[in-house]
């Protein structure tokens, strides 16, 4: 891949960014161990589609179940450590003037490998807030002692929920307000292991790609955003990015 044409046009363009914005997708993650969305999961989980567990609905109708995948995943993320693909993203933060990481995943990964301007588009698995949306901003020790699951707010005592965004479920205002505007002033976006399918995170490459910005695509295989990119770069990000990385430093150097 270091020799290919396209790893190093894809290099020229990030040597050369002023305003960089990276947008990722669960594939990022996929090489620290968490596996994708889109792929079936393995033992207990297997049988259950994310789509439907990930709703408003699904938790009102059966709580402590959809508590207990959730409490899987966070025992998940939390036992994974960044992979070369998050810690390539951090690099590019001290090699490039301006680089914001946009992001779907809820894992916290890319603030572990060093991100320091990271966008959570759908929220992060280790907050938690209320069921009636009057209280937030819990974290899980705050409730360590309750057997209960889910546990209850401490301030009104309705229960409590992850504070990711669900299928059906708006966006955090701010957050996706600052990603448009910095995708529509990107001169260059990077994604990463998203199969550009959940809106209106997806429609992010678009609009840079729409605004002029050059689109880089890096996935195993191709994904939805892939024609909309200027260049796709095939192979898995813990992979790809580190080259990448390597061959901006290289244009950077002259
Ligand atoms: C909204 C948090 C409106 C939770 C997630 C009907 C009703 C309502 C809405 C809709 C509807 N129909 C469609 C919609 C819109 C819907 C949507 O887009 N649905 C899709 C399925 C069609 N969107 C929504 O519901 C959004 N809200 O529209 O609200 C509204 C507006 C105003 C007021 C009220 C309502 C909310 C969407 C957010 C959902 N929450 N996560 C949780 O995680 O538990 S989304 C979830 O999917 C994750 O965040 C995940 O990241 C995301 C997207 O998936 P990807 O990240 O792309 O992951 P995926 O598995 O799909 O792909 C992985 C890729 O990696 C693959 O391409 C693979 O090839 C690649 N890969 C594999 N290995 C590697 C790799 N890449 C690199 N390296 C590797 N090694």
């Amino acid at each position: 891949m270091a020799q290919d044409p396209r790893l190093q046009t894809a290099a020229r363009a990030l040597a050369r960014s002023r305003r960089l914005v990276v947008f990722t997708g669960a594939g990022v993650s996929k090489e620290s161990g968490i596996p994708t969305f889109r792929e079936a999961e393995t033992g207990l989980w297997a049988q259950y589609d994310p789509m439907e567990l990930a709703t408003r609905e699904a938790y009102e109708r059966r709580p402590a179940f959809v508590w207990s995948w959730y409490e899987h995943r966070f025992g998940a993320a939390a036992a994974v450590t960044p992979n070369p693909a998050h810690t390539a993203i951090a690099e590019l933060e001290r090699l490039l003037p301006q680089v914001t990481v946009v992001t779907q995943n809820i894992d916290g990964l890319h603030q572990r490998a060093g991100s320091s301007d990271v966008i959570e588009l759908h929220g992060s698995m280790f907050r938690f807030k209320c069921l009636s949306g009057q209280h937030d901003g819990f974290v899980l020790a705050d409730f360590a002692g309750q057997d209960e699951k889910p546990p209850r707010c401490p301030e009104c005592g309705e229960l409590l929920r992850p504070d990711v965004v669900w299928f059906g479920e708006a966006l955090p205002g701010d957050a996706i307000d600052r990603a448009q505007a910095l995708s529509a002033d990107c001169d260059v976006m990077l994604v990463v292991g998203t199969s550009g399918i959940v809106y209106p995170a997806a429609g992010l490459p678009l609009l840079a790609a729409e605004a002029g910005a050059t689109v880089i695509d890096v996935n195993p295989e191709r994904d939805a955003l892939t024609a909309a990119a200027d260049i796709f770069l095939q192979g898995p990000g813990g992979e790809v990015l580190p080259e990448l990385v390597a061959a901006v430093r290289q244009h950077l150097a002259g």
